[in-house]
């Protein structure tokens, strides 16, 4: 298999929002992520993946962006973005940015030229059509409620934003277009930034029929999805901003991919197709929701999610490469949902979670706090949120009469974004240490339990786990290259593989439930050659068959280790 750098990185997500808070206006900025870099080169992560930093009116948090070359002034100045990004190479860190050229702001330049009129030479920038009958043009229904046309009076037409109606959709049909864009990573690039996460990229195609979408049950407004994810010319477009700019630079590049299949993944992030590095797929953090999609007070099923795992892992293997993880900014907290976040359970499975995911092949990446074990707030108010996504539904679905107040809580509860966007804990002063003024949005009252400082001081703490799973992927290639071979695939409770590179194999047995749980050892591992790598409780051997504790994680190796790695 080729070696690159981004295989072997271990990424950290920053949500500069939430992240650290320098100058007490309760909301983090730029200079409080430079002040905490040495906390995450104690982490040991290689890269940084920075959540949007520019220009915004924050309708979604910065994934509105009115300038690309221009940094928000809360977040900070260019200034401090050129004094972090050198401060992290100093260290080591490599910086990656978040691309979000689906969309733009309503207050981008483009866009208030776009609606200014018909023959603005800006005006094919953006997606606008004529309506039907007095109608929308088409019944899709946008990412955060209501429909994905907006009317616009000057004009007397539609533009389309499959967001918010502050988040109009770029015409990526347009060449002009695409060129001001490959021009503005360019700039990015030559300021020495090491790669792109790009935004809903598989979505920049639309088909151009624009056809209605089916309409489920009571649902308001039809599924566009078939018109625009992984659209006709997808491949075409990240072709050509390889060729134009990608391909000029050595950058780690990961595209977002919202219901990518693997066949698709291998399309964008196969080895020989010149388009991106990895996907993110979601097929594995997909709340099985009805009619009303994440809106659900459903909790993960194993079996789906092993089977999920497990499919990516194999039909990825030497094709494509895997990007891992289990929270994101705009997923809850990931011990709350696949865990356990009972103060009796929650530091254990936050260690088996991470144990599960660093040791499959892929690029895992750690959401900020995560190396913590945070939890989901479990908001009891409304206004308690702040979220567009959270706040819209609230009101479309309870207005409507589709679901109650009461269940809509519930939800938003368990999927609320800002579940992970509470501000991050540092230590147990006021407002954790992350704001000296009033945070932009609560912070979690269990601070005092959970925070960097503690956790910093006490060897067997999760950031300490994290710490130590990480520099096993920097001494043993077998973590990073090894092949993936699934066992137990049944079984309902216990997540179980092995590695294998050269002689040596990797036992990796993860117990997803509270319960005391049985599994059978592979011979080899019961060998007196055979070793722990990491775990999360005391064992230290193994016998034919183990019992294994609530949340128990455990990694050997056949034959042992050496210090210097093999
Ligand atoms: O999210 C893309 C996306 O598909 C979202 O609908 C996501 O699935 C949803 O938030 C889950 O509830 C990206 C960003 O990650 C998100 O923060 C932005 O709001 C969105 O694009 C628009 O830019």
């Amino acid at each position: 298999m080729n070696k690159a750098w981004w295989k072997e990185a271990v990424v950290y997500q920053i949500y500069p929002r939430s992240f650290h808070d320098s100058n007490g206006d309760g909301v983090g900025d730029i200079k409080g992520i430079t002040q905490k870099l040495d906390y995450l080169q104690e982490l040991g992560i290689d890269v940084i993946w920075l959540s949007p930093v520019y220009e915004s009116p924050m309708d979604d948090n910065g994934y509105d962006i009115s300038d690309y070359m221009a940094i928000y002034s809360q977040f900070g100045t260019m200034e401090d973005f050129d004094e972090m990004l050198g401060e992290a190479h100093k260290r080591g860190i490599k910086l990656v940015m978040d691309l979000v050229v689906n969309h733009s702001s309503d207050e981008h330049r483009w866009f208030l030229e776009s609606r200014k009129a018909k023959d603005n030479p800006y005006r094919d920038f953006y997606i606008w059509k004529e309506g039907r009958q007095g109608k929308e043009p088409t019944n899709w229904g946008a990412m955060f409620g209501g429909s994905t046309w907006e009317w616009d009076e000057q004009t007397q037409m539609y533009y389309l934003h499959l967001f918010s109606r502050k988040q109009p959709d770029l015409n990526w049909e347009n060449e002009a277009l695409r060129r001001e864009i490959y021009r503005m990573m360019t700039w990015w690039c030559d300021k020495g930034v090491d790669g792109f996460r790009m935004d809903v990229i598989n979505m920049i195609s639309k088909d151009q029929r624009y056809l209605d979408g089916e309409k489920r049950g009571a649902a308001l407004y039809g599924d566009g999805s078939p018109s625009f994810m992984n659209g006709p010319r997808v491949h075409e477009y990240l072709q050509e901003m390889n060729r134009e700019v990608l391909s000029k630079y050595d950058l780690m590049t990961v595209g977002e991919t919202p219901a990518v299949s693997t066949e698709e993944a291998k399309r964008y992030a196969g080895a020989d197709r010149g388009e991106l590095n990895m996907v993110f797929q979601f097929e594995h953090v997909d709340p099985e929701g009805g009619e009303f999609g994440k809106w659900t007070t459903k909790r993960y099923r194993f079996s789906k999610f092993k089977e999920i795992m497990i499919r990516w892992q194999e039909e990825l293997a030497g094709k494509a490469w895997n990007s891992l993880f289990l929270g994101n900014h705009d997923q809850p907290r990931s011990v709350s949902r696949f865990g356990n976040d009972t103060p009796e359970f929650r530091e254990q499975s936050a260690k088996m979670l991470a144990t599960f995911l660093h040791m499959l092949q892929g690029t895992p990446y750690v959401y900020q706090g995560e190396e913590l074990g945070m939890t989901n707030i479990y908001f009891q108010d409304i206004s308690q949120y702040r979220d567009i996504e959270s706040l819209q539904y609230y009101k479309e679905l309870t207005e409507a009469g589709l679901l109650s107040k009461e269940h809509m809580m519930a939800c938003l509860a368990q999927y609320s974004r800002d579940n992970a966007r509470t501000p991050m804990q540092w230590d147990s002063s006021r407002n954790a240490g992350f704001s000296q003024g009033e945070p932009w949005l609560e912070v979690n009252p269990n601070y005092l339990e959970i925070n960097a400082e503690d956790q910093l001081s006490r060897e067997n703490s999760v950031f300490n786990y994290y710490k130590k799973l990480i520099s096993l992927r920097k001494v043993h290639p077998i973590v990073t290259y090894g092949s993936f071979c699934a066992l137990a695939p049944e079984h309902p409770a216990v997540f179980a593989y092995m590695r294998e590179l050269g002689g040596q194999s990797w036992l990796v047995v993860c117990n997803f439930a509270a319960d005391l749980e049985t599994i059978e050892i592979p011979k080899r591992f019961l060998a007196p050659d055979s070793q722990l790598v990491i775990g999360n409780t005391e064992r230290t051997s193994l016998t034919p068959s183990v019992e294994l504790a609530p949340y128990e994680a455990f990694v050997f190796s056949s034959p042992a280790v050496t210090e210097a790695g093999v």
